[in-house]
């Protein structure tokens, strides 16, 4: 009986050996050290809505994220973009401290009701706005820094809300058209690299879907995001073919679009459920626009699973369907792979039939090891392994294209003093990057850039300025918005001079001191797996039960 009863607890514990994502693993987290292929580009970000200010200047149009934060409620304490960093007029300021860290590219975005302010070609140009981007761009290469220009980072003018109801009308299709021809046509001859959208997926989720971003639409049914997103490919493939058309030829630049991809790992790498589910999340979460404009034009499976079923569910809403001549249109318009990466998660399968005003997402469930140390943002935890697994991923998936890093890093709090400090960036950059160098080197992954979020602390959507992503501190409450570099801008600086980790260089020296450090106490070293711990736990804790309580 006893024997019986050991076994049985043995079998469970075995069944639910999870592996243990939390633990240090010397052959996986390792420091690599060496330099970066010739001309790895080293870029910094920012977007026009959380830095510019001048929300009203000179002729600007409103946008859905001037309405949105002039919403009570919206916001974290209220806050809004009307002065943000002030960059509308402090750039030059900017550019020099890109200089000072030795930056080579910036990443920027275009503000489109600046451009026009109804959204419109036909509601005319704003000439104020146009010089500002021109100002800005001479600014840049005047100081030996490339821009890389992003076209839309979420600030759709208001006017093409209120007219069309935004993305989800396909009218929009042609406004955004409208809007990329005409940058490419006034800075096109400056601007070598495009990236139409920026993360469409948090445009979908956040502003369509969870409502927590501008235009701020709940619909938990999913079907109003699902909307947005088809406009969104639709109008990137347009942008995309009106550039390969008229403009590549004569300005010789590469134009995309970026992605912001999640990386999962399954609980239980021995339960199919747990690995198939993890296979939903990244069909679904990267699939949506990675898998449509890389694979095959069209949706992945599962998705197109879930859309059928909306169709069905909705009848009127057939437009969630790609034709023939869609999929041709929207296969192959990206000249890079555009990654934005914050996220990992373990994922592991629900079991549950899915039910009235429930959906596929409801089959997955993701948590995060208790070890994982987390940034001021709820959702970002700290993981580098995940990205270099992440971009082995693309590779594998999405045919192996050139891959453009264009987003990556780490919040702090809002505290006084402020965290100029800031070790904990220092240790995610050089976690991140280290395995960036790892998937270069070691998978043969084709990166080419590398991008910190961001330049300066900025006004981070919903939660306003309370959380501090820079890598330059920005004091608010001062008028003129001072900035000061932070330790993690000085270290950003050393791995752009010496092109990385090369032996013997100072920085390398200082990553190699801090590493056991960076990856949070008590972590090194303990290679035994949670699951394993916690299944001996339970075989204990079963044998007293049974011995003292279930047995007389
Ligand atoms: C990106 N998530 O947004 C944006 O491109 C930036 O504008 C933003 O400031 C930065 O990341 C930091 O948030 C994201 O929940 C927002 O996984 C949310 C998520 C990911 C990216």
């Amino acid at each position: 009986m006893m024997f019986l009863w050991t076994f049985l607890v043995l079998l469970t514990t075995a069944y639910c050996a999870e592996y243990d994502y939390g633990a240090y693993d010397p052959t996986r987290d390792s420091f690599r050290t060496g330099t970066f292929p010739d001309g790895f580009i080293w870029s910094t970000a920012t977007a026009s809505y959380q830095i510019e200010g001048g929300w009203n200047a000179s002729g600007k149009g409103e946008s859905i994220w001037d309405r949105f934060s002039h919403t009570p409620g919206k916001v974290d304490r209220g806050d809004t973009g009307d002065v943000a960093c002030d960059s509308y007029n402090k750039y030059r300021e900017d550019v020099q401290l890109m200089k000072n860290l030795g930056l080579r590219y910036y990443r920027l975005s275009l503000s489109w009701p600046r451009i026009f302010p109804d959204g419109t070609r036909a509601g005319g140009v704003n000439q104020a706005g146009v010089d500002y981007y021109n100002n800005v761009i001479d600014e840049l290469l005047a100081n030996g820094i490339t821009p890389m220009v992003t076209l839309y980072h979420w600030d759709l003018p208001q006017a093409l809300q209120d007219r069309y109801g935004g993305w989800v009308n396909e009218t929009l299709v042609e406004h955004f058209n409208d809007y990329a021809s005409y940058a490419f046509q006034a800075f096109g001859d400056r601007v070598k690299f495009w990236l139409t959208f920026n993360e469409p997926k948090v445009v979908c989720d956040n502003g369509h879907i969870t409502g927590e971003h501008a235009p701020g639409i709940q619909d938990p049914t999913l079907l109003t995001g699902y909307r947005a997103g088809h406009t969104l490919l639709k109008a990137h493939a347009r942008a995309w073919h009106t550039y390969d058309l008229n403009y590549r030829q004569t300005q010789g630049g590469k134009i995309g679009i970026t992605l912001n991809l999640d990386w999962g790992e399954p609980r239980d790498p021995d339960l199919p459920a747990d690995v198939q589910a993890t296979d939903r999340f990244m069909q679904i979460n990267s699939g949506w626009f990675a898998h449509p404009i890389y694979v095959d034009g069209d949706y992945p499976p599962f998705l197109k699973d879930e859309l059928q079923q909306l169709a069905q569910a909705n009848p009127g809403i057939n437009s969630l369907v790609f034709t023939p001549e869609d999929k041709d249109y929207i296969l192959g318009t990206s000249d890079f792979f555009g990654l934005n990466h914050y996220v990992t998660r373990i994922v592991a399968n629900r079991d549950i039939v899915i039910g009235p005003g429930q959906t596929f997402r409801d089959t997955i469930e993701t948590t995060v090891a208790p070890e994982w140390p987390r940034a001021e943002s709820t959702w970002l935890y700290v993981v580098p392994w995940g990205l270099r697994r992440l971009l082995k991923h693309i590779k594998t998936n999405y045919g192996d294209p050139d891959i453009y890093i264009t987003e990556n890093g780490r919040s702090d709090s809002d505290v006084q003093p402020p965290i100029i400090e800031d070790t904990e960036r220092v240790c995610y950059y050089a976690g991140y990057i280290d395995e960036v160098f790892k998937a270069i080197y070691e998978d043969d992954v084709k990166v080419k850039s590398y991008t910190a979020w961001s330049f300066m602390d900025n006004f981070e959507w919903a939660r306003g300025y309370t959380e501090r992503f820079g890598l330059h501190y920005v004091d608010f409450t001062d008028p003129n918005q001072p900035r000061t570099p932070k330790q993690s801008a000085e270290f950003y600086k050393d791995i752009i001079a010496n092109n990385g980790f090369p032996e013997g260089a100072d920085v390398t020296e200082m990553v190699n001191d801090m590493w056991g450090e960076c990856r949070g106490s008590g972590t090194v070293g303990i290679g035994v797996s949670g699951g394993l711990l916690a299944g001996s736990l339970l075989v204990i804790a079963l044998h007293v039960v049974h011995q003292f309580v279930v047995l007389p």
